[in-house]
Parts: C-alpha cells; sequence; structure tokens
C-alpha cells in the first residue's frame, strides 16, 4: 500500500510518530494493526542517520547537529517544537549511543523503536556491525541502562497528549486519514446538489455563494450576466449584443479532464532535501508545511491536472490539463483530480464517487483510468503474488467502474484505460545506486534501502522492489495479464455515454526518449522512495500521452478552437486556475 509509505515518511519528519506507542493513540485499532513497528523503525532510523550525518558533515557534537536540525525546521504546524521535544526526550540517549559509534540500527534496537520478533529476520538499514549484533546491542542496551523487556519511557507513549503537540499530532492524523482509499466518501459535503461540487481537489469555483455555478457546467443562460461555468467568459459584446460565452465557445465541444488515479497520479513527492545532510539549510524545509497538508501530493505540477508552470522545471512539457487548456480556452478550469495515494481498481469504489460530473448540465469529459501499481504492489513480504488482484477481480471491478461511470458522465464523454509499466526498471536503475541517506559514506545503494523496507513489511512494492529476480518477473507478469484485461475490456464492451479506449502504460519508451534528451534512467524516478514516477517522468508521459491519443483518437482532445486569441485579448487569464 503506497498509503503507508506516505505514513511512515511522515513519521521522520515530524519526530512524532517515530514514538512507538504513539500509533495506537493516533490511529483506530484497524489503522494502528497496519502502522506496524516497522514504520516506527524506519521513521527511527531516518532521523537517527540525519543526527549522525548532520554532526559528520559539521564536525560537530550529536547535540549540536540535534539542535542545528530542529533549527532548520519550520516553525508551523509545531514542527519545530515537536523537534526541541523529541530532543528533550531520547536526545541524552541518542547522544550516549552514537558517542558509542554505535550506528542507526543499534541506536533504534535499543530504544525500541525497532524490534526483532522471535523466529523473524533482524531488519537493518546498515551493514550489521563487526561483532555479533546480540553482543552490539547488550553493550548499547547497558551504555543507556535498558533492560530488553523494559517498557518504553512513560513520556513517549503520551506524545501526543502534551497540550501543544495535540494539534499537530491531529493534522498529522486528518492527513493521513484523509488519504487513505478505503475512507468513505463524507456524504454530509454534498447538500442540495450532490455531484455539482464535491470536496476535492478540482478547478477552484469562481463563486462560492452560487451553488449552480462550478467549472465544467455547459453555460447557464450563455453567461450573460455571471460566469456560471467559471472559464472566465461571460457577458455580452457591446457591438452585436451577442454573449461571448457564445461567440467564442458554442461549437467549440469544451471538455474537461478527470483523472481517477493513484498516489502516481497524485504526484507523490518527498524532498531529497528533507534527509540529505550535507546540503541541509534553514531553506530545506521550506515547503515541509505544505507537503504535510497536502498529504506529500504534488496535484498542482502533476503531469495530468497540473496548473502550475514549475519555473524549476528541466523539461518544458505541459500537463494534459493545461494542453486541453490551450487548444480550446473554453476549457478553463474544467479538470479534476480523483486520486488516492494506495488506489487500485478494487478500492476505487470508496472514492469514485467524489468524481463530480452531471449528466445533464455539464460538458463531457475525458476520463483517465490510470490505477497503475497497486493491483500487482504489496506491502507485505509473505507471500506477495498471493495479494496482488487476479484477472478476473480486476475484470468485475473494473466493469463495475465503467458502469458507474456510464450513469455519471455526460453523453460524448471518453474514457481512456491505462495499462501498468513493467516495474522492473526500477530494480534495473536503482539497484547499485546510493540511495539520499547513504551518498554522504557511500554505504546504502538502492539494494539495501528496498530490503530493509521489505523486512519491515512497509515496501510499498514488495514484488518489483525486490532482489528477487523471480519475483520480479512474476511481478510483471501479473501486471502485463492486468494490462491485458483492461485491453480486452476496452475492445469488446460498449457504452451509452462514452467512448472507451486502452493505452499501455510504456515506460520503456519514456526512458528512451529522456535518454535521447542526455538523461539518465534514474533521473525519472523519486529519489527518496526509489517507487514513483517524478515529475519529470510525469511529465513525459503526459507527453506521450497527448501524441499517442491525438495520432490515434484525435476526437478525444477535439479541435483547436479559433477564438482562443480573442478570448486572451478579452478575458486575460481568465481568472486563474
Ligand atoms: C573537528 O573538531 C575537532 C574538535 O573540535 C577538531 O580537533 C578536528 O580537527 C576537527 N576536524 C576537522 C576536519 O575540522
Ligand atoms: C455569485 O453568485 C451570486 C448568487 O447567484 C450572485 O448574486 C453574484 O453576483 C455572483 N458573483 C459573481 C462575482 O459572479
Ligand atoms: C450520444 O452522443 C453520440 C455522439 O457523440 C450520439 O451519436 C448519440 O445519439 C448520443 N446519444 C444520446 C442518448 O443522446
Ligand atoms: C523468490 O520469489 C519466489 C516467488 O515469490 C519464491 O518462490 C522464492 O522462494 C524466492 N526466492 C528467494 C531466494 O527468496
Ligand atoms: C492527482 C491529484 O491531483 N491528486 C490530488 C487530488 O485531490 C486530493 C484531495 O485534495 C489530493 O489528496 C490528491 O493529492
Amino acid at each position: 500500500m503506497k498509503s503507508l509509505w506516505k505514513i511512515l515518511m511522515v513519521a521522520p519528519l515530524v519526530f512524532s510518530l517515530p514514538v512507538h506507542t504513539s500509533a495506537s493513540l493516533l490511529y483506530s485499532d484497524q489503522l494502528s494493526t497496519r502502522l506496524s513497528t516497522g514504520h516506527n523503525c524506519l521513521g527511527c532510523v531516518v532521523v537517527v542517520s540525519v543526527v549522525e550525518q548532520l554532526a559528520q558533515v559539521h564536525n560537530s557534537t550529536v547535540q549540536a547537529s540535534m539542535e542545528r536540525l530542529c533549527s532548520y525546521l519550520p516553525e508551523k504546524l509545531f514542527l519545530k517544537t515537536t523537534c526541541y521535544v523529541v530532543i528533550h526526550m531520547f536526545g541524552p540517549d541518542i547522544i550516549k549511543l552514537l558517542n558509542l559509534k554505535m550506528n542507526a540500527d543499534v541506536v533504534c534496537h535499543t530504544l525500541e523503536f525497532c524490534k526483532q520478533d522471535t523466529g523473524q529476520p533482524l531488519c537493518h538499514l546498515y551493514p550489521p556491525p563487526k561483532e555479533a549484533w546480540k553482543f552490539t546491542l547488550e553493550k548499547a542496551r547497558q551504555a543507556v541502562k535498558r533492560l530488553p523487556a523494559l517498557k518504553h519511557s512513560e513520556s513517549g507513549s503520551n506524545v501526543c497528549s502534551l497540550p501543544f503537540l495535540s494539534k499537530i499530532c491531529q493534522k498529522i492524523r486528518v492527513s493521513i486519514e484523509n488519504s487513505m482509499p478505503f475512507k468513505d466518501v463524507d456524504s454530509d459535503k454534498y447538500s442540495i446538489f450532490p455531484t455539482l461540487r464535491g470536496y476535492h481537489w478540482r478547478g477552484r469555483d469562481c463563486n462560492d455563494s452560487d451553488k449552480m455555478a462550478y467549472p465544467g457546467r455547459r453555460p447557464d443562460n450563455w453567461d450573460i450576466h455571471r460566469d456560471s461555468n467559471c472559464n472566465g467568459i461571460w457577458g455580452v459584446d457591446p457591438k452585436d449584443g451577442i454573449p461571448y460565452e457564445k461567440k467564442f465557445c458554442e461549437g467549440s465541444k469544451p471538455k474537461g479532464i478527470i483523472l481517477l488515479g493513484d498516489s502516481a497520479g497524485a504526484h507523490f513527492h518527498i524532498s531529497p532535501k528533507w534527509i540529505t545532510a550535507s546540503q541541509m539549510s534553514l531553506k530545506s524545509f521550506e515547503s515541509l508545511p505544505t507537503a504535510l497538508t497536502d498529504e506529500f501530493n504534488w496535484p498542482q505540477l502533476s503531469g495530468v491536472t497540473g496548473f502550475l508552470e514549475d519555473p524549476t522545471s528541466r523539461i518544458k512539457e505541459n500537463s494534459v490539463y493545461l494542453r486541453l487548456r490551450k487548444r480550446n480556452h473554453c476549457n478553463h478550469r474544467d479538470y479534476q483530480n480523483i486520486s488516492r495515494n494506495g488506489a487500485s481498481s478494487q478500492n476505487l469504489e470508496k472514492f469514485i464517487k467524489s468524481l463530480s460530473r452531471n449528466q445533464l448540465l455539464d460538458q463531457p469529459a475525458i476520463v483517465i483510468y490510470a490505477m497503475v501499481g497497486n493491483d500487482v504492489c504489496s506491502s507485505r513480504n509473505i507471500d506477495p503474488l498471493s495479494e496482488m488482484t487476479t484477472p478476473e477481480k480486476l475484470y468485475s471491478k473494473v466493469m463495475q467502474t465503467l458502469k458507474h461511470l456510464d450513469s455519471q458522465l455526460p453523453n460524448g464523454s471518453h474514457v481512456i484505460l491505462y495499462g501498468l509499466p513493467d516495474g522492473t526498471f526500477l530494480w534495473d536503475n536503482l539497484y547499485s545506486r546510493y540511495h539520499p541517506l547513504g551518498q554522504l559514506n557511500k554505504d546504502i545503494t538502492y539494494a539495501h534501502f528496498y530490503s530493509f523496507l521489505s523486512c519491515l513489511q512497509v515496501s510499498p512494492c514488495q514484488g518489483w522492489m525486490s532482489s528477487n529476480k523471480t519475483l520480479r518477473a512474476l511481478t510483471s507478469e501479473r501486471a502485463e495479464q492486468l494490462s491485458d484485461t483492461l485491453k480486452e475490456i476496452a475492445a469488446s464492451k460498449t457504452f451509452t455515454n462514452f467512448d472507451l479506449f486502452y493505452l499501455d502504460f510504456d515506460f520503456q519508451e519514456i526512458l528512451q526518449e529522456w535518454q535521447k534528451r542526455g538523461g539518465q534512467p534514474w533521473q525519472l524516478i523519486e529519489p527518496v522512495d526509489g517507487f514513483h514516477p517524478n515529475k519529470v517522468a510525469s511529465l513525459l508521459l503526459a507527453d506521450q500521452f497527448w501524441k499517442k491519443v491525438e495520432l490515434q483518437w484525435p476526437q478525444v482532445l477535439g479541435k483547436e478552437n479559433p477564438f482562443n486569441t480573442h478570448i486572451e485579448q478579452l478575458f486575460g487569464d481568465q481568472g486563474g486556475h
């Protein structure tokens, strides 16, 4: 589950989740069992590694290095305060252990953030100490006077009940819960016109006090008096009395773009700046508070629904939404992303209700179905194959989804099913490279990192992020079977209100394109998680999508609107996205 991956990465950054018993305070029963000690262990090892490396980089004491880390964190969301509290609670032990040259694995096992259950393998990120593990651990425990059976310090278990921390705990909990694909949509938010306005991220409403004004609707009375579809075009041309919306948009076949996606679609991203000691500064954590509140997704920059042009971008390609808008300015603001971390064919039904399209009132839409990994990706390492979606199960859920879409989408819509990629490129391109945590001392490769995640049962994708070649091949085989199932559905089924297409998720082609431009394959993968396609990959995918659709099914994208320049002259930026 990729959602878990996100949770565990919140942990090291916020410094409050690593407290191993806090999970039960933060989560409902169901969730707390999912938040295994694995997350606490990973959180602890990452934080202690950063502290250790900061001391190394600045040739400072461990104490000074912890204070340095806290000083870099923003005040917002109590991040800085939380950090100082955590230092206060665990600092003295961490100092003692690091001064004894114990590595982060030993520190975290000693402090019991990491645990080795009987009969289970020992999970470690760094090479194990030269002396026998048991002996080292014993030495470490004596140094901090902790007995193996002793419960963790009481203060630790109550971290979220400290008054000044309760707020951040609450914030994190909401953030995590919102991102859970199995969380049901809150129907209260739907008031009188349930499908007209969801609360999910989509084109900004232009008039909060008017429920009948929203992006994507067909203009009400040609928008003579108000901008009912929020595309920034309204009013009447005084020269001839014709409403602008009629003049510029009628016959241009406006359409919106809707993404049904997973964390890849949402553009999941953890900045390597947050864990790279050698480059850490006051600036490093500037974007952390925003990232925390956006569940570590950056939809505004994503390949499908992104609308911000990133000045730091290494490539000039635009998102699908921006291209549709460029082609026909009447499409302005008509985008919806219905994506969740952890989404798969099997749980999409839990949040598809937040897709909003009114069959009678709205323009048609292009819906991209892109569940590109979670059907074959499990975080548990015991028999990963049995956790994968079977072609039969996929078939039945996708048909259910399509029937639902047929009941929601206005006639003339289009649905495009994306296949699954072959994830073997992850291992092939990364296994011998250094993870951001391993770059300073050249000690942790992605092979180590993957195996640590796998051992902790928190890997975002056991099947592909594995040194086991057979398993990687079996995962790809299943992915291919699922893609074939989607292809078959697209070829054989018809629906009343949309036509249906299938596109391969051809990552090889993206790799080739990137290499043609002088890039390296690893530059397309998120460095911290070693799994998600990064922003460059996401925009290259958008480019691939656009070119293929334009070539094979040009009717999907529609024609260039000849009035675009008129619209620009009269309405400027149309009110922004
Ligand atoms: C690091 O600090 C120690 C003690 O403050 C000093 O003896 C040593 O020379 C320093 N090393 C470097 C590389 O600056
Ligand atoms: C917003 O909607 C209300 C109610 O329909 C209307 O009175 C108002 O003029 C609208 N505002 C704008 C800026 O269009
Ligand atoms: C739906 O649209 C198609 C063309 O896009 C048209 O042929 C068909 O008659 C329409 N169906 C209904 C029920 O309006
Ligand atoms: C590799 O994975 C396959 C399939 O899950 C499994 O049967 C096999 O035992 C694994 N090999 C090793 C060395 O773990
Ligand atoms: C792809 C994308 O933009 N995903 C976002 C859609 O909106 C939800 C809710 O705000 C976000 O959580 C996703 O990250």
